[in-house]
């Protein structure tokens, strides 16, 4: 009734009366009252004037329940197992319990802020609070854990198609997780699996996105590095606004995975890749490789040509690109 009620003064050009909002919610002018006094508590500005009624004159940009599912379009994903907290350790960490717990596909998972944010292998994602989106979805795919890589790739083709919808911004995509504008990274993405021989259980997957952090909110390590979509587009950017195209584009794009196939998705996505053609460094398991990245195959490897010509195949590790000067960055 909340959302309902919001959508309603959302639509209403000025003011709406009491009695009117009543009418078209089923419920008394008291409940709506109280309606509208729990949205004044989740930060909305409403002006009430005894006479006319009540009129929105502010919507909050926090990643609250009412916010997301006015007018949110996908299918499934978010609409009836959407959990939004204030402050967690990690959304992952709570996605793989609530997974465990048999939750369905498509429970989505969102805080403000995270306490110890994970990337992958042990380090630390940065998830400052109201700066960003940070949010874990739990998807049960109908494939063999071997292909379970695939989802990142499915995932950052999403992310791709969403920043384009939502902001008109081309990122580049580099193996295997991470998302990139003009050479720094505005997103990541922790995919984390639980399965037997056979049979996928559940995939948890993580995507932090930065989203209004200006430079130096970021730690002087990272400057370099990472950028936010404010940074990239030069204005304050609505996090509600690209939180719902994004989990409209990845269900999308995760059921066209399912439906055409991988190849399908890994067309696009190595048509925004940054890393294939490129000569790189890649440290994996504490080894160093050099050599130029030719290609991605069916399962996820990057592949690898070195100087003598080996071929290598790469599941896991940390991609840096040689610049002109022949340094890796
Ligand atoms: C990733 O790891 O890029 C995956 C990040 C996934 C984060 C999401 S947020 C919601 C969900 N819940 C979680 O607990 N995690 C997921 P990796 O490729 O390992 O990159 C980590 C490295 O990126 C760090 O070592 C830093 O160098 C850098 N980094 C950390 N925070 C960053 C930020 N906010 N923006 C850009 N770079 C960052």
């Amino acid at each position: 009734m909340k959302i309902k009620l919001l959508d309603i003064l959302n639509s209403t050009e000025g003011f709406v009366s009491g009695e009117r909002l009543s009418n078209l919610l089923g419920v008394s002018r008291t409940a709506v009252w109280k309606q509208i006094n729990s949205l004044k508590k989740d930060g909305y500005v409403i002006e009430t004037q005894p006479r006319l009624g009540y009129r929105l004159l502010h919507r909050p940009d926090l990643l609250v329940k009412t916010e997301i599912l006015s007018n949110l379009a996908t299918e499934k994903w978010g609409k009836d197992y959407l959990y939004t907290f204030a402050e967690v350790d990690s959304t992952n960490e709570l996605a793989k319990s609530y997974a465990a717990k048999g939750k369905p596909e498509g429970t989505v998972i969102i805080a403000e802020k995270q306490l110890q944010g994970k990337g992958r292998l042990g380090r630390t994602w940065l998830s400052p609070e109201g700066q960003g989106i940070w949010v874990s979805i739990i998807i049960r795919p109908n494939i063999m854990p071997y292909k379970a890589p695939q989802i990142t790739f499915v995932l950052a083709v999403g992310m791709v198609r969403t920043l384009y919808k939502a902001l008109g911004i081309k990122a580049q995509i580099k193996w295997p997780n991470d998302l990139l504008i003009k050479g720094k990274k505005v997103a990541g993405i922790l995919t984390e699996l639980s399965a037997e021989m056979e049979r996928v259980n559940y995939i948890v997957f993580g995507i932090g996105l930065n989203v209004n952090q200006k430079i130096k909110d970021f730690p002087e390590e990272l400057r370099n590095k990472a950028i936010s979509l404010r940074i990239a587009s030069g204005h304050y950017v609505s996090r509600v606004q690209v939180l719902k195209v994004m989990l409209e584009e990845l269900e999308r794009t995760y059921n066209e995975y399912l439906q055409r196939g991988f190849d399908y998705i890994l067309e696009e996505w190595k048509n925004h890749c940054d890393t294939l053609g490129k000569e790189v460094q890649v440290f994996m398991d504490g080894t160093k490789l050099e050599g130029k990245a030719i290609d991605v195959d069916r399962e996820g490897f990057l592949i690898i040509q070195d100087k003598e010509n080996n071929i290598h195949r790469v599941i896991a590790g940390d991609v840096s690109l040689r610049d002109s000067s022949g340094n890796y960055a």
